[in-house]
């Protein structure tokens, strides 16, 4: 990031527009958190009747973490209900959160100190502006939509220059406001890849395939959770808001989809009700060169794949598992270890962005759910891990990117799209499977992997060392098998028909 550094190195704005300076901003004021145990769901019913707020918004048997309001808490203690306080003080956690980010000085945009702390809006579009005019030949700024407050909805392209229709793969994060982690993470993708794109590698890479990052979806609820409440979720329609992961239009309104406007998965009154699904939607189909989707969230240490509605085999069940494998072992490879999973089998959340994009946009598609695992962090990470989570998500990311160019890299007239028909229905389903994962695991096992020269696919230990059991989701996320010989077999497969395809297949360029 040296050269954007030159831009200023000493600019220090007066402290932002403070939680902490908003009178009306105590939300929490004498709130516990407090783990419960849960046996089954019966007393689940029983536990969310005494008026506690569940932490994670598909609240599960098990280990299940609440917010207790002072007014229930006389209701919670009364019955014997087997607790632990993980916190005796939100509001102070909270505070502390933001008197940290209060007196932080405001990065210089482009100056290298952006990942140093989570940024709130006009930082991060600061940010995006200035590596847009350092490197202009690389990044193109998109207004994409405009949210319901209307604060404008940004998409980065990065990309070398080449023509239009290479392969695209479009990275979403900040569906849900609180989950800064992912926002963080989306920033941190685009400049990495911008400030690194002369890397040979990397270079070769933005040849080939194009990227497209939208780093907050929702940039109202973003906007809310920095000025009043830190743990909202959905985007503000009302006051009250729309669960945005449910507002899609396949299979909307299904399992897991809230019908009440006060419910956090609340789906909004019809599919693509809501400015940001529809800018999202819109993008996607004004852009039939993009073969891939990410979308990034938090928090659970989870790599999920289609179906996330029910929990039949998406027509490309073995390719996206093989994709959600791959990238579960490159993420681990950077730190953490995650765990690849069919979405359905975490908890049903119909309505979803992924699945929309791949039932009827034909992309292969995947959510990341990012650090912590554990409860108790939840969606407020200490600074020193936005570096670290970044570089997972890069390093998953790549193998979606290495996936696209593979399908740059084919015949013409083989298509393999790893995805569904474009009714969803599975119709015309491809020989993705091979195709696919071939395409994961071709460069990237033995060639240096973005960003710390992991070996990709080469090691699936990542998903072998993913800790059993129940998610950060409060979700009991039964592991999906490697099957590492067929992820060899399929390997091989992938070697034998790249390097067919690189003597014969066409390459990007005029006539495509
Ligand atoms: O519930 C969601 O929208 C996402 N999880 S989060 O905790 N970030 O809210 C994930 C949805 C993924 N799909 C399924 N679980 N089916
Ligand atoms: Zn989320």
């Amino acid at each position: 990031m040296g050269y954007l550094a030159l831009i200023g190195l000493a600019w220090i704005a007066a402290a932002p527009a403070a939680m902490g300076d908003n009178p009306r901003a105590h939300p929490y004021a004498d709130h516990l958190l407090v783990e419960v145990e849960v046996p089954d769901a019966a007393e689940l019913q029983r536990l969310l009747a005494t008026g506690v707020d569940p932490w994670p918004d598909h609240p599960r048997p098990g280990r299940l973490a609440v917010l207790v309001a002072p007014e229930r808490r006389a209701a919670l203690w009364a019955d014997d209900w087997s607790l632990r306080v993980l916190s005796s003080d939100v509001q102070g956690d909270v505070d502390a959160e933001w008197a940290r980010l209060a007196a932080a000085v405001r990065p210089v945009p482009g100056g290298g100190a952006f990942f140093t702390d989570f940024r709130d809006l006009a930082a991060i579009d600061a940010e995006i502006d200035a590596l847009a005019a350092a490197a202009p030949e690389l990044v193109t700024i998109l207004d994409i939509g405009e949210s319901l407050e209307g604060r404008a909805i940004r998409a980065v392209r990065i990309t070398a220059e080449g023509p239009d229709d290479r392969p695209a793969v479009i990275v979403t994060a900040g569906q849900h406001a609180r989950e800064w982690i992912a926002i963080s993470s989306g920033m941190y993708v685009v400049d990495q890849l911008v400030t690194r794109a002369s890397e040979p590698q990397l270079a070769a890479m933005l040849d080939d395939v194009q990227l497209f990052v939208i780093p907050v979806v929702n940039p109202d609820g973003y906007a809310y959770t920095w000025t009043d409440q830190r743990y909202w979720r959905k985007n503000r329609r009302d006051g009250i808001g729309v669960d945005t992961n449910r507002n899609f239009g396949h299979g909307w309104g299904g399992e897991g989809a809230g019908t009440q406007a006060f419910e956090e998965n609340y789906a909004g009154p019809s599919a693509f009700s809501e400015p940001e699904t529809i800018a999202v939607r819109d993008f996607v189909q004004g852009h039939p060169e993009l073969v891939a989707y990410l979308d990034v969230h938090s928090f659970g240490q989870l790599v999920l794949y289609p179906w996330g509605d029910v929990q039949a085999e998406a027509p490309d069940d073995a390719a996206l598992s093989a994709t959600a494998t791959a990238i579960a072992a490159a993420m681990g490879e950077q730190g953490a270890q995650y765990t690849p999973l069919q979405g359905a089998a975490l908890y049903p959340a119909a309505g979803n962005a992924i699945d929309w994009s791949y039932a009827d946009a034909g992309l292969h598609a995947i959510t990341m759910e990012l650090r912590p695992q554990d409860m108790e962090i939840g969606f407020v990470l200490p600074p020193d891990q936005i570096v670290p989570v970044g570089d997972e998500v890069l390093a998953g990311l790549w193998v979606m990117m290495q996936w696209a160019q593979a399908q740059a890299m084919e015949p013409p007239g083989e298509s393999s799209t790893g995805a569904a028909s474009s009714d969803g229905s599975g119709a015309d389903t491809t020989t993705a499977a091979s195709d696919s994962s071939g395409a994961v695991g071709t460069e990237s096992s033995t060639g240096p992997v973005m960003p710390g020269g992991g070996s990709g696919l080469g090691d699936s230990t990542g998903v072998d060392a993913a800790p059993d059991g129940a998610s950060g989701c409060g979700c009991d996320a039964t592991r999906t098998p490697a099957a590492p010989w067929a992820l060899v077999l399929l390997l091989v497969l992938g070697r034998i028909r790249r390097s067919g395809s690189r003597e014969g297949g066409r390459r990007w360029g005029a006539g495509g």
